[in-house]
């Protein structure tokens, strides 16, 4: 068996639900869950940080920062923690993250699947400007960046959930439903690549 650290890839549509379903994830298998974004939105927190300006204009334009920036921050991430199993939520997004990922980490790491929670667009937008008016304070949920979020999406991260589908990697889940519905899929989907 492979010792190398495990690692499921999360994708789906701004607010599509993969950082609810990965909580999900860490409380029923312990895994540990690393959200791009969300490595993001702390390294542009950062007192000094060189790139602080660089990742704010990424996130409100819901365009994707250089690989390099945040490849290295999973990685960073993923030798903090001792888990054996990583959710890597809203990462590889387009083909520069994909290009960097097979260079850098994809020999250093096991790929276990890739979770695809597929969500129509208008429960995404609503999603979203919901989460904003509840105060979430994300610079992105607001309708302007939501649209550009919603393109990129489609235009750059349907074409690696398709290049993983061709591997036969992919295990989509509707998540229009409940949390908990959806997270029943979900369990199946990891409860089958571990048995
Ligand atoms: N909610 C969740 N599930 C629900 C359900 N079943 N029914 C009803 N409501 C549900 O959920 C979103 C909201 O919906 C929440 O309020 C939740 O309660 C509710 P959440 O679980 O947060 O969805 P998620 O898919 O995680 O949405 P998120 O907005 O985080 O997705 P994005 O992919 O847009 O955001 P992310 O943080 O990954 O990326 C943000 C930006 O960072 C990107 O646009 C990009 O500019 C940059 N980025 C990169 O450049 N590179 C990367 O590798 C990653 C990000
Ligand atoms: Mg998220």
């Amino acid at each position: 068996m492979s010792s190398k650290p495990k690692v499921i890839f999360v994708l789906g549509g701004p607010g599509a639900g993969k950082g609810t379903q990965c909580t999900k994830l860490v409380d029923t298998y312990g895994f540990k869950h690393l959200s791009a974004g969300d490595l993001l939105r702390e390294e542009r927190g950062k007192a000094g940080s060189e790139f602080g300006e660089l990742i704010e204009h990424h996130i409100t334009n819901g365009t994707i920062v250089p690989v390099a920036i945040t490849c290295k921050l999973i990685e960073k991430a993923m030798q903090k923690s001792s888990a054996d199993t990583f959710l890597i939520d809203g990462f590889p997004r387009n083909k520069d993250n994909l290009d960097g990922w097979l260079q850098e980490m994809a020999d250093k790491t096991q790929l276990l699947f890739v979770l695809f929670f597929d969500c129509p667009i208008d429960t995404c937008i609503d999603r979203c400007l919901k989460r904003g008016a509840a105060g979430s304070g994300r610079t992105d949920d607001n309708l302007e960046s939501l649209r550009k979020r919603i393109v990129t999406f489609n235009e750059d991260t349907l074409p690696i959930i398709e290049h993983y589908k061709k591997q036969n990697l992919v295990v989509t889940v509707n998540s229009t439903r409940s949390e908990d519905e959806i997270f029943e899929d979900v369990k199946a989907a990891v409860d089958n690549v571990r048995k």
